[in-house]
């Protein structure tokens, strides 16, 4: 294993919107940061990609090379020459690609070799700030039937093609969103209607990512397709009855990003069958999981180590998460690249669900876990407590 950085430098390149954004190589291998448009407001902060490549040409690379190459010491290292919380001196961008390549430097580009495979979380249908005309922001499948990883990806693919057909037939238009989600003129709830159907056809059930931040205006949330907008107290009656409408398993961001108490009230009343996972509510930092955690808020959180800048900063937050019985989710962002770095991250972290889409740039991320599943000994899925 090489343990110097002989070598680092940066370019920037676009992602899955069309946008710039950074890769550095360290020792000649990638890694690449990803990007949101549903982001949390307490996240790291990003800066213009052609900042954060001059930043890594020059101050970084004075300052890593010959540097002892290990996740910890590249991951300190970046946090003192920042001097912030954030990241926002040099970027949490920044800071995102040197982790991610220093980690793929160190695994010489491959997933690191564990028995115990994620369950991939599919957004198959969308709306909110990823496009489309929903509030919710992501129907997502859940193959907990699935007894391989690939027949996993197999049974969220069918549904995405599944589905395709279904809302041609019974609305007109399907597009695409951001994610590869498809979208189609319909409100949310006639939406959920048609996909768990589908869904039980194809054997899985069903999640939400809800981002509902983006439609909460400070006082309602307005779910514009459905014409209702409702207080924050009707707004955890909605999500209660969703669930056991539609009998989901898993439903993240249900309420704004600072609301501890009604997501504590939420976890109370339906977390003993449903995972309440907190996105924008958390970060992915270990101080806001902290406070959740003091409240009661959610049973599981989703890790975006560019929330927080480095992978260091989200394996602290996954040791808090798994010491306090949160089900940690490693998740892409939807500005996505090539890069696979959080399918190994999620091997090596015992992610019990891995929510990386289904069709377009996300297959990098599947495929590279299927790799590492037909390379396993003897794989096996990750237990789920809602089996
Ligand atoms: C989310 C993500 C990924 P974004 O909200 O979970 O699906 O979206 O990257 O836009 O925050
Ligand atoms: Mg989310």
């Amino acid at each position: 294993m090489e343990d110097v950085i002989k070598s680092i430098w940066a370019q920037k390149i676009l992602d899955s919107r069309g946008n710039w954004t950074i890769e550095v190589f360290v020792n000649g291998v990638s890694g690449i940061a990803p990007s949101g448009a549903s982001t949390g407001t307490f996240e790291a902060k990003i800066i213009p990609a052609d900042k954060a490549v001059d930043i890594v040409n020059s101050l970084l690379r004075k300052k890593l090379l010959k540097k002892k190459l290990s996740q910890v010491s590249v991951d300190n290292l970046l946090e003192e020459i920042d001097g912030t919380a954030d990241f926002s001196k040099i970027g949490g961008n920044t800071a995102t690609a040197v982790s991610f390549a220093a980690h793929n430097a160190m695994l010489y580009g491959r997933l690191p070799s564990k028995k115990v495979f994620p369950y991939p979380l599919g957004n198959v249908f969308g709306g909110g700030a990823h496009g489309g005309a929903t509030s919710i922001q992501e129907f997502l499948a859940v193959p907990i039937k699935a007894k391989t990883f690939p027949d996993a990806v197999g049974i969220n693919a069918e549904l995405h093609h599944r589905l395709r057909e279904v809302f041609k037939k019974k609305v007109g238009f399907v597009g695409i969103n951001d994610e590869g989600a498809l979208t189609a003129d319909v409100n949310d709830l006639k939406a959920l209607d048609i996909i768990t159907d589908v869904a039980k056809d194809v054997g899985c059930r069903i999640g939400l990512d809800m981002a509902a931040s983006e439609f909460f205006d400070g006082t309602r949330y307005n779910y514009d397709s459905l014409k209702q907008k409702l207080k924050p107290s009707d707004q955890l009656d909605f999500v209660i009855d969703i669930i056991k409408t539609y009998k989901l398993v898993y439903v993240e961001d249900p309420l704004n990003e600072d609301d501890f108490e009604n997501t504590a009230e939420l976890t109370k009343k339906v977390g003993s069958k449903t995972l309440i996972a907190g996105d924008d509510i958390f970060v992915t930092n270990a101080e806001r999981l902290q406070i959740g955690i003091d409240a009661g808020a959610g049973n599981s959180l989703i890790i975006k180590p560019n929330q927080v800048g480095s992978i260091t900063r989200a394996k602290k937050t996954v040791n808090l998460a798994l010491k306090n019985d949160y089900l940690p989710v490693v998740s892409h962002r939807s500005a996505e690249t090539t890069d696979h770095t959080i399918s190994a991250l999620s091997l090596e972290w015992g992610s019990p669900l891995f929510k990386a889409g289904v069709v377009d740039m996300r297959i990098s991320k599947l495929n590279s876990m299927i790799t590492a599943w037909n390379r396993c000994k003897s794989p096996g899925m990750a237990k789920l407590r809602f089996k």
